[in-house]
């Protein structure tokens, strides 16, 4: 029996096998379970030696199964492991990076500029009371200057801001003369109801800009202008002002800057002038001040507000303003600072 057990032990090659022979055995109905049964049918001396014999096998076989069943389960394991193994030296699976808009690209490299000249960057909401938007920047109702920027009311009193100009007007009121002067933009979203075409959007980006203090002139207006320009498109562009009407300034430009495609010789982004205009600017209108609590007789000073999307239209040569928002990656990718 012993040896008839152990041998099947031996050939046994699976854990169910193993169990199997284990049931078979040492179970109820096995070989050794009978041997113990009939032990009470023993003479008293046969008993114990028959007793400790059948022990004795039983715990050899007992053993044996042990080691068969921890012999597979180590097989079982150790193929499960190499069937898993990771080697750590292969190259990973590359994970596409992301990158900041491209727009957002411009309006950041604008914010460094200005930071580097001393403005503070104010972020003002996209929902705006309507008294901000025009009240406060000599808009008052009915003013036909209105229907230059076709609005999305949000109630009769409140709006999606046309321009960031209001911030204009805030930053005014909080700003604490005796400390100095105000010198801060403010980028965002702006909207209007303005039919989407390749040089429209309903929704697209300012930069608004204030300079308010004693003795600001508009030279120092041409100045920052030419440093924005320069900065963002070239060292050998020049700006010019031509006049223009918005209510919040007075007197008001439009600034144009020396086609940077072809240097003033005239080509098809400038359609010959040899110029491109880029912002509304102008001197901040004295009721603007008032309003806002600035005596107009003692402070002064000049406000623009550029589109960051028409800039990345000419320094890219994007011809249709909506790619920026229809978040293709493969136009967008084209915009990596990285490389
Ligand atoms: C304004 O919004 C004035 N607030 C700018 C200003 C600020 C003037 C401070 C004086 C002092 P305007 O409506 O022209 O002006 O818009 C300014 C710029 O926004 C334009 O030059 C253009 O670059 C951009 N822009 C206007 N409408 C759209 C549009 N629908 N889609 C994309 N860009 C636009």
């Amino acid at each position: 029996l012993r040896q008839q057990g152990l041998e099947e032990i031996k050939q046994s090659d699976d854990l169910d096998r193993v169990n199997d022979v284990r049931v078979k055995l040492l179970g109820k109905k096995g070989p050794l379970t009978s041997v113990l049964r009939g032990m009470k049918d023993l003479s008293a001396d046969e008993r114990p030696k028959v007793g400790k014999f059948a022990n004795e096998i039983r715990d050899e076989l007992k053993a044996a199964l042990e080691e068969k069943r921890a012999q597979l389960e180590k097989a079982v394991l150790d193929a499960k492991l190499a069937a898993e193994a990771i080697d750590v030296t292969l190259p990973g699976t590359p994970v596409a990076q992301g990158q900041p808009h491209v727009l957002q690209q411009i309006i950041d490299q604008l914010e460094d500029l200005f930071i580097g000249m001393g403005y503070e960057v104010a972020v003002g909401d996209e929902v705006e009371q309507e008294v901000y938007n025009f009240e406060k920047l000599n808009l008052p109702k009915d003013h036909p200057a209105r229907d230059m920027q076709d609005t999305f009311y949000v109630t009769p009193s409140v709006l999606m801001r046309t321009q960031t100009s209001p911030m204009q007007a805030r930053m005014l009121e909080q700003h604490d003369f005796s400390k100095g002067p105000l010198k801060m933009i403010s980028p965002g979203k702006v909207y209007r109801r303005d039919t989407d075409d390749a040089t429209h959007s309903h929704q697209f980006h300012q930069v608004e800009g204030i300079v308010v203090g004693e003795h600001v002139t508009m030279a120092d207006l041409k100045g920052t202008l030419e440093v924005v320009a320069q900065n963002l498109f070239g060292d050998q562009l020049k700006v010019r002002l031509r006049p223009s009407y918005f209510p919040f300034t007075e007197p008001s430009v439009e600034a144009d800057i020396t086609c940077f495609n072809c240097l003033g010789a005239g080509c098809s982004i400038c359609k010959g002038t040899g110029w491109i205009e880029v912002l509304g600017a102008g001197m901040v209108h004295p009721n603007v001040l008032k309003m806002s609590g600035v005596d107009p007789e003692v402070y002064g000073g000049f406000a623009f507000g550029l589109g960051p999307d028409r800039f990345a239209m000419l320094k890219y040569g994007v011809e249709d303003i909506r790619d920026f928002y229809q978040n293709d990656v493969r136009f967008l990718t084209q915009f990596d600072q990285k490389g």
